[in-house]
């Protein structure tokens, strides 16, 4: 009988003849050194973890497709949104924020819903959440606000007083803090959420016209959310829960799908509008600005490999193509900065390269060595620029747009310091039932705040949102109302 049965092999391809015993000095002797067979495996073994992502480590990923169901093409020249009926395969990878790699999917936090569409122009990554706006609005805050999350130093616990404390001090979080809190704080599958680009981008169309662009993905699955006891409950019995439905979904035909919709607003409005539109802490009224569908996304592939495809994919919202382009939201420009710079430290200088994050088109560029440089590293071919020996050169045609900036240069604010209203519209938007849960999930997660002074601010923001909205966290707490931060 022939088999196609492979022979086990070294990682340099020669063949083992024992994967069962180790190389000993006689039979009760010590190890041999010259077991290089043994040393490669343990010392492999050693090296199988890279860091964690710093935030959003627990995810779960998956291919699809992305198609165009509307012409846009008056608002941006993007190649993959060119044509109805046009597809573009993705990438997507879903995360909670707070939790380690191996933390427990059904907790209240926001998650992660990252796309890497991979265009005729090269890879376009639009790294968003399951919420339309983030606690903060500047970068510089970013670790700050990551510490206050993730675990105290001396306890390794989570730390609500520093959570409290953080957002209490930090009133811009007021809005986001509510969404966390309300029902949709705990999704109950991947599959059952909406994404949201949530910064502001700006598409420009082949006249070199701009616009200011936020992205919404609506799910078909419908919303569905968890309560926070049926939550802890999974939480115990099965951490991998969400993990565990996409996969499971996907494997047996029943393929999620999100409609791509956009708010567009005309560059000029940036500067009457009654919002700062670069201010990621706020949402565009959809009566100002009402959505415009654009395609439809699919998943239809699990990974056939977690590590090589989920682990190693790397993110960045500053991957952009033509048509699409930054708007000076100070959180999206930090993360402009933040993601590759994450990547290179935890995949490494040519994460570019591995099969998950190259582009399906040719990359051409000057770019050479480095660690882990496992492709033809640009063979022969002319290494600098410029260079007479036809060598690839820029396409003027796509060039950024520019546009014109004022100012003196200093660490400022934004002008806008509203952070009630949308928080307060919030409140009174959902359900007299919602309200109470919203309540009661404040009111436990509160409860074992050290400082009274920490609650007593918080509860303030909460009634200068809406005045009952404090009340009742200040009743639930046991604690006067304040009214006054
Ligand atoms: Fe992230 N974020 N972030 N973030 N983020 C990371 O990237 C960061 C922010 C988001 O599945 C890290 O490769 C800064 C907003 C997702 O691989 C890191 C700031 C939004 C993912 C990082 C923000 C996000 C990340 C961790 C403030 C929603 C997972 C390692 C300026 C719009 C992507 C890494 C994946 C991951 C930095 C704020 C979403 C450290 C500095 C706002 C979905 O680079």
């Amino acid at each position: 009988m022939t088999t196609n049965k492979k022979k086990l092999t070294t990682s340099w391809g020669a063949p083992v003849g024992d994967n069962q015993n180790s190389m000993t000095a006689g039979q009760r002797g010590p190890t041999l050194i010259q077991d290089v067979y043994l040393l490669e495996k343990l010392a492999h073994f050693n090296r199988e973890r890279i860091p964690e992502r710093v935030v959003h480590a627990k995810g779960a990923g998956a291919h699809g497709y992305f198609e165009v169901t509307n012409d846009v093409t008056k608002y941006t020249k993007a190649k993959f949104l060119s044509e109805i009926g046009k597809r573009t395969p993705v990438f997507i990878r879903f995360s909670t924020v707070a939790g380690e790699a191996g933390s427990a999917d059904t907790v209240r936090d926001p998650r992660g819903f990252a796309v890497k569409f991979y265009t005729e122009d090269g890879n376009y990554d639009l790294v968003g959440n399951n919420t339309p706006i983030f606690f903060i609005r500047d970068a510089i805050k970013f670790p700050d606000f990551i510490h206050s999350q993730k675990r105290d130093p001396k306890t390794h616990l989570k730390n609500p007083t520093a959570v409290w404390d953080f957002w209490s001090l930090s009133p811009e979080s007021l809005h986001q803090v509510t969404i966390l809190m309300s029902d949709r704080g705990i999704p109950a599958t991947f599959r059952h959420m909406h994404g949201f680009g949530s910064h502001t981008f700006k598409w420009v169309n082949a006249e070199g016209k701009g616009v200011w662009v936020k992205y919404h993905f609506k799910t078909e699955q419908g919303i569905k959310n968890l309560a926070p006891d049926i939550a802890a409950k999974i939480a115990g019995e099965n951490p991998d829960y969400h993990t565990e439905d996409l996969f499971n979904a996907i494997e047996k035909g029943d393929y999620p799908a999100w409609k791509l919709f956009v708010q567009i607003m005309p560059l000029e409005d940036a500067n009457t509008y009654r919002w700062d539109p670069f201010d990621v802490t706020k949402v565009w009224s959809q009566k100002d600005y009402p959505l415009i569908e654009v395609g439809r996304m699919v998943l239809n592939r699990n990974p056939e490999n977690y590590f090589a495809e989920v682990e190693q994919a790397a993110f960045s919202p500053g991957q952009m193509v033509p048509g699409i382009e930054p708007s000076p939201d100070k959180m999206l420009q930090g993360r402009l900065f933040a993601y590759s710079d994450a990547a290179r430290y935890r995949v490494g200088p040519n994460h570019n390269l591995l099969p998950i994050n190259s582009p399906k088109v040719e990359a051409n560029n000057y770019q050479r060595d480095g660690a882990m440089r496992f492709d033809k590293n640009g063979g022969g071919s002319v290494y600098y620029e410029p260079n007479s020996f036809d060598g690839p050169t820029e396409s003027k045609e796509n060039k950024t747009t520019s546009y014109s900036v004022s100012g003196i240069a200093d660490s400022v604010s934004y002008n806008h310091d509203d952070h009630y209203t949308q928080a307060g519209d919030l409140y009174r938007l959902i359900s007299a039932e919602e309200q109470a849960r919203l309540v009661e999930n404040i009111v436990n997660s509160m409860k074992s705040v050290e400082k009274e002074e920490i609650k007593l601010r918080q509860i303030a923001h909460f009634y200068k949102a809406d005045p009952e909205y404090g009340i009742r966290v200040a009743k639930g707490l046991g604690l006067p109302v304040q009214k006054k931060v």
